[in-house]
C-alpha cells in the first residue's frame, strides 16, 4: 500500500484545496456512477397494444344504447320499412332528458339508433324521404341526432351512432354498388354534420331470404376513421370492438382483448371464439356486451324493465369479465326514457356505488414478493386507474401480492386490474385468504383480468390475503386490486365457475336472502340453441349478414 508522503497527489496542494473537495463533493452528488442510481424505467409493452380510441372507450366502461323510431310508435321490432312516416311523432321528445338520465347513471356514452333495419332516419338525410323531414314531428322540420349531439355535448357525454346496413326500405338495397354508395353517403352526412362522433355500431343483423347483397366493409371502416379518428367501430368482428356473440350482456369467464381478425367475418362469426378472444391473437379488438333493460330493444307498452339486480348480474358478467357494458334503453312513445326505466337506473347505480365506492384493501398493508423499482410499488395498485401499477422485479418465480390487515375484513368480492395500455398479459390467477390457523386457504381462482376483472364468492372474514398470478404472457403489471362487500347479489345467480369448491368462511352470515351457494359450470356456457335464443328474444328470424 503507498505511504501517503510517496503520494503525489495528496502532496499536491491544487489537490487538496477545500475548494476542490466542495467541487468533487457536487460533480458526485449530480453524476449518477453506477446506473444502480438510476430510475428504473417502464417494462416493454406486449403486443397488440389498443389504440387510444379504443382505451378511452374501455375506460368509459358503460354506454347507454338507444333504439327509437317508427317501431317505437307500431309497437315492433324489425319494422317492415312501409310504415308511413307520419307515425313518427313523440309528442315530449326532449334528448337532453335522455342525456340526463345516461350522465345520472354512470354512462359514458349513448349510442342512437340513426337508422335501424326499416330503413327510417332520425335525420334529414338527402338520399331519401324516409326520414324526419317527412314526420309531422317539429312540422318536418326535426333532427333527433342533432338534438341529441347538442346535448351530449354540452353534458361531456360521447355519442354514438347505430347505422343498420340491412335497409328494408331503400329501393336500392340488393345492389351492390348503389347500395354502398348510398350507405357510404349517409354515413358521411352522419359524421360531418354532428360534432366528434365516438362510436360506430355496424349491426350485423339481416333476415332469413332477404335480397343478397355485398357490403364494402373495408370502404366503410376508412371513411369513418378518416371523418371520425376518435370513433371506435363496433362489428361482429371489429375492426375496434368485437360482439361478444349473445344478446344477453354475458361475457365468456375467459375473455381476452386479443384475436386475430383473420380468423373472423362479419356475419360468419365463431361464437365461442368471439366469446373468449384468442391468447395468440394478432389483434386488439375487445368485446362489447349488448343487452336490453326491457326483452325488447324497442318501447312496447306491455314490457317492463329488468331489475336493478339483474343488471348488477350483467355488469359483473360483462364489465366484471373485462368487456364494455352495452345497455338499451328504448325511449317511448312520447319522446322520453319512462320513469319505471329511470329508477331502476337510479337503483342500479346506487348499487354500484354502494359495493364499489368502499375499497377494504385499503385497511391492509400491502406487501410483493419482488418489485421492480420504488415507481412500480405495490402501494399503486391502491390507486384507482390504470396507468400506476405494480411490476415485479424480471425473472421471479413467484408473482404474488400481500394484503396484512389488523382487523378482520369482510368482503365477498375481488376486483383486478391490469394497465392495458401494456398489453393483455394474465392468464391464470388465484387468491387465497389465511385461515384461522394462519395457513393459506384458496378461496377462488380464474383466467383472465384485463381492463377489470370481478369475481363473487361466498362472504370471507381473515386478516390476510394473497393475489398469485400463476400464469402469464409477460411479467404480470397490476393496476388495481379492490376486494368489496357486496350485500344484494343473489349468490345462486352467480354462473362463474372458478370459485374453489371449499371457500373458506369464518364467521360468515348467510347470505341476504339466505340461499345456497350453487356454482353450475352449464350456466357458463350456452350451446348453440340457446345462442340463437339469446340473440334474438323478440322475434324468430335470426340471420346474418
Ligand atoms: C340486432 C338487431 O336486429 C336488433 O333489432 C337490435 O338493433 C340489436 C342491437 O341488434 O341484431
Amino acid at each position: 500500500m503507498m505511504k501517503n508522503s510517496h503520494n503525489p497527489k495528496t502532496q499536491n496542494p491544487k489537490f487538496a484545496t477545500p475548494t476542490f473537495i466542495l467541487f468533487l463533493l457536487l460533480l458526485l452528488s449530480s453524476t449518477p456512477l453506477s446506473s444502480s442510481s438510476h430510475r428504473k424505467p417502464p417494462p416493454l409493452p406486449i403486443l397488440p397494444l389498443p389504440t387510444s380510441r379504443q382505451l378511452s372507450w374501455q375506460l368509459g366502461n358503460m354506454a347507454m344504447f338507444l333504439h327509437f323510431g317508427p317501431n317505437t310508435f307500431t309497437d315492433s321490432e324489425w319494422g317492415s320499412g312501409h310504415a308511413h312516416p307520419s307515425v313518427f311523432f313523440p309528442t315530449r321528445f326532449n334528448a337532453s332528458q335522455w342525456i340526463q338520465v345516461a350522465k345520472d347513471s354512470g354512462f359514458s356514452r349513448v349510442i342512437l339508433t340513426a337508422k335501424h333495419h326499416d330503413g327510417f332516419c332520425l335525420w334529414p338525410s338527402n338520399y331519401t324521404d324516409y326520414s324526419v323531414r317527412s314526420s309531422p314531428w317539429r312540422g318536418g322540420t326535426g333532427d333527433v341526432v342533432a338534438e341529441l349531439a347538442e346535448a351530449a355535448r354540452e353534458a361531456g357525454i360521447g355519442l354514438g351512432l347505430y347505422l343498420s346496413p340491412w335497409d328494408r326500405h331503400e329501393e336500392c338495397y340488393g345492389k351492390t354498388l348503389e347500395y354502398n354508395e348510398y350507405y357510404m353517403g349517409q354515413m358521411t352526412e352522419l359524421l360531418t354534420r354532428y360534432g366528434v362522433i365516438k362510436h360506430v355500431f355496424l349491426d350485423g343483423a339481416k333476415g332469413a331470404g332477404e335480397k343478397d347483397m355485398e357490403y364494402f366493409f373495408d370502404c366503410w371502416f376508412s371513411l369513418i376513421h378518416q371523418l371520425q379518428p376518435e370513433a371506435v367501430i363496433f362489428s361482429d368482428a371489429g375492426p375496434d370492438t368485437r360482439w361478444i356473440g349473445d344478446e344477453a350482456g354475458v361475457a365468456g369467464s375467459t375473455c381476452w382483448s386479443l384475436l386475430n381478425r383473420s380468423a373472423v367475418t362479419i356475419g360468419g362469426t365463431d361464437y365461442p371464439y368471439l366469446r373468449r378472444g384468442d391468447p395468440c391473437g394478432h389483434d386488439w379488438v375487445p368485446a362489447e356486451c349488448d343487452v336490453s333493460i326491457r326483452p325488447g330493444w324497442f318501447w312496447h307498452a306491455s314490457e317492463s324493465p329488468k331489475s336493478a339486480r339483474t343488471l348488477l348480474d350483467i355488469y359483473y358478467s360483462s364489465v366484471g369479465r373485462n368487456c364494455h357494458f352495452l345497455l338499451n334503453v328504448p325511449p317511448n312513445t312520447s319522446g322520453l326514457i319512462s320513469d319505471e326505466d329511470i329508477q331502476v337506473l337510479q337503483e342500479f347505480n346506487e348499487l354500484r356505488n354502494a359495493i364499489f365506492s368502499n375499497n377494504l384493501a385499503e385497511n391492509g398493508i400491502p406487501s410483493a414478493s419482488s418489485t421492480r423499482g420504488p415507481q412500480f410499488s405495490c402501494h399503486n395498485v391502491l390507486e384507482e386507474g390504470i396507468y400506476t401499477y405494480w411490476a415485479p422485479e424480471e425473472d421471479q418465480s413467484d408473482w404474488v401480492l400481500y394484503f396484512d390487515f389488523e382487523e378482520f375484513v369482510s368482503f365477498n368480492v375481488l376486483q383486478v386490474q391490469e394497465p392495458i395500455h401494456m398489453g393483455q398479459r394474465v392468464s391464470e390467477f388465484h387468491l387465497d385468504i389465511l385461515d384461522e390457523k394462519r395457513d393459506w386457504k384458496r378461496l377462488i381462482s380464474g383466467t383472465t383480468v384485463g381492463y377489470k376483472r370481478l369475481l363473487r364468492f361466498p362472504k370471507v372474514e381473515t386478516q390476510g390475503l394473497r393475489f398469485v398470478v400463476d400464469r402469464s404472457r409477460a411479467d404480470p403489471l397490476i393496476s388495481y386490486l379492490g376486494i368489496h362487500m357486496d350485500p344484494f347479489s343473489i349468490l345462486s345467480n352467480i354462473s362463474d365457475t372458478s370459485l374453489s369448491s371449499q371457500p373458506y368462511v369464518n364467521g360468515s352470515q348467510p347470505y341476504p336472502n339466505g340461499s345456497q351457494a350453487h356454482f353450475n359450470a352449464s350456466h357458463a356456457h350456452l350451446n348453440g340453441s340457446q345462442f340463437l335464443r339469446q340473440i334474438s328474444p323478440n322475434h324468430s328470424q335470426v340471420s346474418t349478414i
